[in-house]
């Protein structure tokens, strides 16, 4: 199941488990861990003081009370001194507990916050790449629905030799309306506040059908292929029933998807991991010949692929879908494939840094 980054606070995500960053005494305190205990209500600092505290790396889990989750597990992050004191590792051993312990309870979701990156220092870029990194390991093997969740309106940032890169091939192929131009001077405000991301409204959110899109990804209403409208006009010259003409129409989206698959050797699961895409909605459109996905789940399947640009744009249009560079999603997709980088992850990475909807479901 996927990864998801989101922006929201933790205490109002509705999912099996929420993850709190806390102290060794597990008694609480300020950040997330002061939120985690407002909102649990007393109850949750009761039952922590039964559990004799934590140790670095470690987690323990509690139920979740007053909380929309059902479970908090908590675990303590390393404090950030320079990186040469075990931290990373430490961090990295957050990660893995807490999804063993949310694992051993059978949690189909769980939420994090970004663990150390507030109060004990430790880099933004750096905790946000550890935690990617060890949820994309464990989501590997292990169905999870996992959320990231990034707080408030912190700015948030990638690696900012990426960002730069990709600020300046934005730039460089950007060829909308100059005054909504993404980064020039003299451009209006474009999308001052838009939606980041997908908001996990309720459990199961993101395993349910299509999530809306945002507003940079108008669906095009008319967007049939052109071999349709081939048929088409053969039928209105009367040269063809209409048919004969249905049983032509071309390879679907989700029929060469599955040709797709089969030509790279890979399995199923290989495939709907690699897109961030959950297996449920795999199922559907593995059976369904004419299933429409969003554009964000067609673009995660090419990316899953490792289809070239061509292909993209070809899977893309079956879909119904083009790749234009009229805006910010586009570019920065047509960036990571022209520089050979599949890395489903590291682009909704870049997606979020920049304010775009996220690949796969
Ligand atoms: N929802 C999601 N993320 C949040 C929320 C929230 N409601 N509130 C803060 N964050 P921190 P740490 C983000 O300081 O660095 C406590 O006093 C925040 O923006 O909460 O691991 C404990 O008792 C940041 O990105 O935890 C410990 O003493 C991230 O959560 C100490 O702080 C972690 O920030 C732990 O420090």
């Amino acid at each position: 199941m996927p990864l998801l980054i989101i922006k929201s606070d933790i205490t109002k995500v509705r999912c099996d488990a929420i993850v709190n960053a806390a102290n060794k005494t597990l008694l609480g305190g300020a950040g997330v861990d002061g939120a985690i205990h407002k909102a649990a209500g007393r109850g949750l600092l009761a039952e922590c003081r039964t559990l004799g505290g934590c140790r670095t790396g470690e987690a323990k889990i509690t139920k979740g009370y007053d909380l929309p989750a059902k479970y908090v597990i908590h675990t303590v992050g390393p404090v950030w001194t320079d990186g040469r004191h075990g931290e990373e590792e430490l961090l990295r051993s957050c990660y893995r507990n807490c999804l063993a312990v949310a694992k051993e309870h059978d949690a189909e979701s769980i939420a994090f916050p970004l663990i150390s990156s507030g109060v004990y220092g430790y880099p933004r870029e750096q905790a946000l790449k550890i935690a990617v990194d060890e949820i994309a390991a464990f989501l590997r093997n292990e169905e999870m629905l996992v959320y990231l969740v990034i707080y408030g309106g912190s700015s948030f940032r990638i690696d900012p030799e990426l960002y730069k890169d990709i600020a300046s091939f934005i730039d460089d192929n950007y060829t909308g309306p100059e005054d909504r131009h993404p980064f020039r001077e003299n451009a209006g405000r474009p999308r001052a506040n838009a939606k980041a991301c997908r908001f996990p409204e309720a459990h199961g959110a993101a395993v349910a059908d299509e999530i809306p899109h945002a507003d940079n990804h108008a669906r095009p209403e008319l967007c049939v292929n052109e071999a349709i409208h081939t048929q088409t006009a053969a039928v209105f010259a009367g040269r063809q029933s209409l048919d004969d003409a249905l049983k032509q129409i071309d390879e679907s989206f989700s029929e060469m998807l599955l040709r797709k698959i089969d030509e790279k050797g890979i399995t199923d699961a290989e495939c709907y991991k690699k897109a961030n895409v959950d297996r449920k909605l795999f199922s559907k459109i593995r059976s369904d010949r004419l299933y429409r996905p969003s554009k964000a789940t067609a673009i995660a399947f090419a990316i899953a692929l490792e289809l070239p640009l061509d292909e993209t744009r070809d899977m893309l249009m079956k879909a119904g879908f083009a790749l234009s560079r009229s805006n910010k999603f586009d570019i920065i997709i047509e960036y990571f494939i022209t520089n050979g980088n599949y890395d489903v992850f590291e682009i909704n990475e870049a997606l979020f840094a920049f304010d775009q909807v996220l690949l796969g479901v």
